[in-house]
């Protein structure tokens, strides 16, 4: 029997990945989202979600191997939606995962057809996919102590103009979320 070679440093680490394709705030709409979620959603007693892990997800992909990431790369370099604005001007929870989010009352026709694009090369790279609806949002908070009912808030207009592959990482100090690459729209 011929014994395996040992994984390289980072192999192991590097093998499989926890992904999904999302939009990604610049640094100030982030700094403008956290001043917001404390201002509105503070008083619930939960965790804020750090401001450089604010996100919204568009397709949520799970543990991906090499060849599917390289799949799912080449997918998203085919997707030409169109630049779009979306406005978040809703504020909610749901009890499971237990968290408060920002949304948005009307997503526009485009973030739309970029999910459905996404799902779809997603799809043709074999990743079995969530089949709930689709809920445009950004989580702000963990865990409340006193849940927030639905909410309008002081609708706050995100400009998007590109859409990023990002890990998620567990971490002694918690979940971490990091944009690998990006595409333009
Ligand atoms: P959440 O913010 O509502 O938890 C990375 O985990 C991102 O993918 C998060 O934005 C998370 O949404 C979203 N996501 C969607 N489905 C998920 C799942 N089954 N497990 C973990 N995260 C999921």
């Amino acid at each position: 029997m011929t014994a395996r070679p040992p994984p390289q440093d980072g192999d192991a680490a590097e093998a499989t990945q926890r992904l999904f394709f999302a939009l990604w705030p610049q640094p100030d709409l982030q700094r403008r989202l956290h001043a917001l979620a404390h201002a509105s959603l503070h008083g619930t007693g939960g965790r804020l979600v750090s401001p450089e892990n604010l996100h919204l997800t568009l397709v949520f992909l799970g543990g991906t191997g090499r060849d599917c990431r390289r799949c799912l790369e080449a997918a998203a370099g085919r997707v030409r939606t169109g630049r779009f604005s979306l406005q978040l001007d809703v504020a909610g929870y749901w009890p499971r995962p237990d968290a408060g989010w920002f949304g948005c009352s009307q997503p526009p026709g485009k973030l739309l057809d970029l999910v459905a694009a996404l799902q779809a090369g997603a799809g043709g790279c074999g990743v079995d996919l969530q089949t709930r609806p689709y809920a445009a949002h950004v989580t702000v908070v963990r865990r409340p102590v006193h849940p927030p009912g639905a909410v309008t808030i002081a609708p706050v207009e995100w400009p998007v103009d590109t859409f990023v592959l990002a890990e998620s990482q567990s971490r002694p100090d918690g979940v971490h979320y990091r944009p690998l690459r990006a595409w333009p729209l």
